[in-house]
């Protein structure tokens, strides 16, 4: 791994750390085996968001977890192959679909299920829920719940980071995660014209699961190809298979080098299916059976799965090993977030104000919330 890449890369986990490492190696060793290998460990982690999310399902059927709960299944090729290109010195802004963007940035997978558990346990101590993945530790800034809440504020931190240094290979540079139905949304236009008058690191990403709920793209969106959208600011657009996570991880490569060398921003559309309904309690009854059959024969795990069978990286033996161990890697994150603290009534304000609010938790309605002396 390059030397100064590393040092500036300070704040990733080693979790991370060593998966730049890993594939930096690889690449560079550029012979087939190696890349046979790593294409085998990104099955592992397509398998473990998988995994990982129908649990999250179950869990929250059972009531273990509460809220809004959305999930990436479908999408695992496209956040792979994102978190791969991005570096940890880099940041990460996503909407609210984030637990394997958490995952793959290298947050531990039992605090990121005790964080749905709403635990003291878990990343957020329970106070953030599903929605809103944070960790400064490993330079990922939310998870947002309101559509588009995410674009002006990894529009700022492109902007704080013209302050800090200057532009060239090893410069940090923003990503930000948004889905296709955001495109639609003011911040985004807003934020895509500073980006560009600024000329500020960073590149948006559009996962494109077309859909925004129960709502097409083509119903929603005056230019349905999301990556032309960013034409009126001359910002340039590529559209790349998320469901192949190495044209995933070349296209963002690609955008995030333009950023960091020469502080252009980029648009990135992922074409990607989403496999359930918009969150976990959505039946999704609006989507005819061809267009789910459509999304299903698309699903990038068993399509993984098939080809590396097929080019013999794997065979079905070492493939089911490789579940299991997942299967054990998320049954370990459940008994985590099991085991971990519900936050008691007495904290219920801790983390919410600045500033102490004096016996909030038992003020009635008209008193005053701070007692001055
Ligand atoms: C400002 C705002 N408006 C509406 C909502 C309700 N809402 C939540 S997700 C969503 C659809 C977003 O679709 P898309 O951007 O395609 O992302 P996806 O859910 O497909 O990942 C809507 C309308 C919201 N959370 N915030
Ligand atoms: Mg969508």
């Amino acid at each position: 791994m390059n030397e100064s890449r590393t040092a500036k890369a300070g704040a990733g986990t080693a979790t991370a750390a060593a998966r730049q490492q890993d594939s930096d190696t690889t690449a560079a060793a550029g012979a087939s085996p190696g890349a046979d290998g790593q294409l085998v460990e990104f099955y592992r982690r397509m398998v473990l968001i998988r995994k990982f999310e129908l649990t999250a399902d179950q869990m929250y059927k059972r009531a273990k977890i509460g809220g809004y709960c959305h999930l990436n299944l479908g999408e695992e090729a496209s956040v792979v192959g994102l978190m791969e290109a991005l570096r940890p010195a880099d940041y990460l802004f996503t909407n609210y679909r984030d637990h394997g963007y958490a995952l793959m940035r290298g947050m531990d997978a039992g605090k990121v299920m005790a964080e749905l558990f709403g635990k003291t346990s878990g990343v957020s101590k329970g106070r953030g829920g599903s929605m809103h993945m944070f960790d400064t530790g490993v330079r990922m800034l939310g998870g947002y719940g309101i559509v588009g809440g995410q674009i002006p504020p990894a529009t700022g931190a492109a902007l704080a980071l013209t302050y800090r240094g200057a532009p060239g290979p090893d410069a940090e540079a923003v990503m930000c995660q948004m889905g296709d139905g955001t495109t639609n949304i003011g911040a985004f236009h807003e934020s895509l014209n500073l980006a560009a008058v600024w000329s500020l690191p960073i590149v948006y990403v559009v996962i494109n699961n077309r859909l925004g709920m129960g709502t097409t793209v083509e119903k929603a969106a005056g230019e349905p190809e999301l990556y032309k959208r960013g034409a009126s600011y001359r910002i340039p657009g590529v559209r790349a298979d998320g469901g192949d996570v190495l044209a995933v991880r070349q296209a963002a490569t690609e955008a995030l080098d333009q950023a960091r060398e020469q502080r252009l921003p980029a648009l990135l559309e992922l074409m990607s299916y989403r496999l359930r309904g918009h969150s976990v309690v959505d039946p999704a009854r609006y989507r005819s059976a061809a267009d789910l059959e459509t999304a299903q024969e698309a699903d990038p795990v068993p399509a993984l799965r098939a080809r590396l069978i097929a080019g013999g990286a794997l065979d079905e033996d070492r493939a089911a090993e490789i579940e299991t161990e997942v299967d054990g890697e998320v049954a370990a994150a459940v008994a985590f977030a099991e085991a971990g603290p519900d936050p008691t009534p007495d904290q219920l304000f801790d983390y919410a104000y600045a500033t102490p609010v004096a016996n909030a938790p038992t003020a009635l309605p008209g008193d005053r919330m701070v007692v001055l002396p």
